[in-house]
């Protein structure tokens, strides 16, 4: 392996842990509170989990656990897409074991949940752990986005742990493969299985958030990353002043990547997708908004400027979100026909045979390329992957055909050069930020004395985000307390609730108050890089999202 002076020097940095965590593992207890209620639908969730519903939130104190230094085999999964501290998140679950006893066993199934189902696992040694500290990516064992969710699959998982003598299993992902780490936990229970499941908060979306989560891992360093990139940007747009940047932010449903960016960079516009949402704003309308923005600059001789476009942006607006729907249902019914259509002239003839009168004329409006991308194969669960959806193109070329009507009619004068970008991918394996490296070896020490404690259907919760590490309070928080039941495939199903952006929150309030000025005043911030080394007001600080929460 090529090692880079700077991933050197990540191996010797010691993440920090809350307090409580530094103590012996045998003389950490922990304190139950009282029986907790999921946040809606009490009543069917109970009896979907009568053996793991209305568990306490889980705390630490000072105390003897002699269980702790008993020798156990756990297994370790990485679900889903990439985020930055993965690896941390083992090396504290790791290194956590090794000190309740060195002869207890990490494993780590290769490839995500279909490493457990098909028995593909490594052992982790020092050595190998050691290899990995500090660093971004999966690649320690891989993930993938394959779903635990059939009797089949559990009971194969209850072989494998048998034959492989596992006693607990950690889940990294985000709320969907939380969602299963708790039915996989019910499941255990009720075959006397004895084997703990313990989820721990996975996602650069930075929607797998509540009350006792603050927020997912890598949604820090992510939009850091981001945050560099598009400062870099502003300026090279500053300094030019000649094109309109649209950059388009990963984050599939939830704006929460676009509102951290945009607070940390102030662009003219940063379109919020719940907001459109809410505001049932047509395409037409959020475009219109746009070029209000681009109209009134160019008045002042700025033709200049930059946008950020959330990801999912195209399923919040309400007329797409109908187009989408149906498509959606529309592939899934008719798969067999569909796939014997060889042209995409056939295709979208049959397509547009088949949608509502409203569909078919949004659909017939959008651009050549953009129909073919909402064609394309949905991902596992039957969507389309709006990652692949050139949206900040599709906005492109709505306002260079406006913004030509209205140069006609002599509304607007100005000059419109653009360029686009997409940043998703550049973000979720960079080197974890020293928050996000922190917080990923405690939620992993944390999984550890969670299980040490005898806890399952538990996620791993480390609280107080927003202050110091050593004022961090780990904890346990149990799944079922998240749950609600969604409408998934025609079917009610217990699922975490997903965490929007909050249009009465605190950050998104802040954003607003400050946009009108941002549009039309070049008010560009620069994040610069992410530092791990430096005074604590550059490389030790949080996420803007998280100092307005809890200011
Ligand atoms: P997770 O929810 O699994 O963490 O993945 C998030 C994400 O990065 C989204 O932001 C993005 O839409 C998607 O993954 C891209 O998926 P893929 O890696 O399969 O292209």
């Amino acid at each position: 392996m090529n090692i880079s002076p700077l991933q050197e020097a990540r191996y010797k940095y010691e993440p920090k842990l809350p307090e409580i965590l530094k103590n012996a593992v045998d003389a950490i207890k922990v304190s139950l509170g009282d029986p907790t209620q999921s946040v809606a639908d009490q009543e069917e969730l109970k009896q979907l989990f009568p053996n793991t519903y209305g568990m306490p939130v889980a705390g630490f104190t000072k105390g003897e656990n002699p269980g702790a230094g008993k020798a156990i085999n756990v297994g370790v999964i990485l679900s889903g897409g990439q985020a930055p501290g993965g690896h941390n998140v083992i090396a504290g679950l790791y290194d956590g074991l090794k000190k309740g006893n060195k002869n207890s066993k990490l494993i780590g199934f290769l490839g995500g949940p279909s490493g457990l189902t098909s028995d593909e696992a490594l052992e982790f040694s020092d050595e190998y752990m050691d290899r990995y500290r500090n660093t971004g990516g999966f690649d320690i064992i891989g993930s993938g986005r394959t779903k635990l969710e059939t009797e089949e699959q559990f009971d194969t998982c209850i072989e494998v742990c048998k034959k492989r003598n596992i006693s607990a299993l950690v889940i990294i992902g985000g709320d969907d493969s939380n969602t299963n780490a708790a039915v996989l936990a019910e499941y255990f229970q009720q075959k006397k299985a004895s084997i703990q499941v313990i989820g721990v908060p996975k996602t650069i979306d930075g929607d797998l958030k509540n009350e006792h989560i603050e927020t997912s891992f890598g949604f820090d360093t992510a939009t850091k990353t981001y945050s560099e990139l598009i400062g870099n940007i502003e300026r090279d747009a500053n300094s030019a002043k000649k094109y309109w940047h649209f950059i388009k932010l990963m984050g599939r449903s939830a704006s929460h990547i676009a509102l951290e960016c945009a607070l940390q960079t102030r662009p003219n516009v940063a379109i919020i997708s719940e907001e459109v949402e809410e505001k049932k704003q047509t395409l037409d309308q959020v475009v219109g908004n746009i070029i209000d923005t681009i109209v009134t600059r160019a008045e002042k001789g700025e033709n200049f400027g930059v946008v950020l476009v959330p990801e999912g942006l195209i399923e919040f607006i309400p007329e797409m979100k109908t187009l989408i729907g149906e498509l959606n249902d529309l592939l899934a019914e008719h798969q067999a026909y569909y796939a014997t259509l060889n042209t995409f002239e056939d295709q979208s003839e049959w397509i547009n045979k088949n949608l509502s009168r409203e569909s078919s004329y949004v659909f017939s409006s959008l651009p050549n390329n953009i129909q073919r991308q909402l064609l394309m194969d949905r991902d596992p669960h039957g969507n389309v992957q709006v990652s692949r959806i050139e949206t900040e193109k599709l906005l492109i070329e709505i306002i260079e055909d406006r913004l030509r009507e209205m140069k006609t009619e002599g509304r607007y004068s100005g000059k419109f050069s653009h360029q686009h970008h997409f940043f998703g991918y550049e973000g979720r394996c960079a080197f974890p930020s020293n928050f996000d490296a922190d917080y990923c070896y405690s939620l992993g020490f944390n999984a550890f004395v969670l299980i040490a404690n005898g806890l399952t259907g538990y996620m791993s919760s480390v609280k107080n985000l927003s202050k110091p590490a050593s004022e961090w309070i780990a904890g346990g928080i149990p799944v079922t307390m998240m749950m609600n039941l969604e409408q998934r495939h025609g079917k009610k199903k217990p699922v975490i609730r997903k965490a929007l952006v909050e249009l009465d929150g605190k950050p998104f309030k802040a954003f607003a108050a400050e946009r009108e000025t941002w549009a039309v005043e070049t008010s560009f911030a620069y994040p610069g890089a992410i530092q791990y080394y430096g005074p604590d007001e550059v490389c030790n600080q949080p996420t803007m999202t998280l100092k307005i929460e809890h200011k």
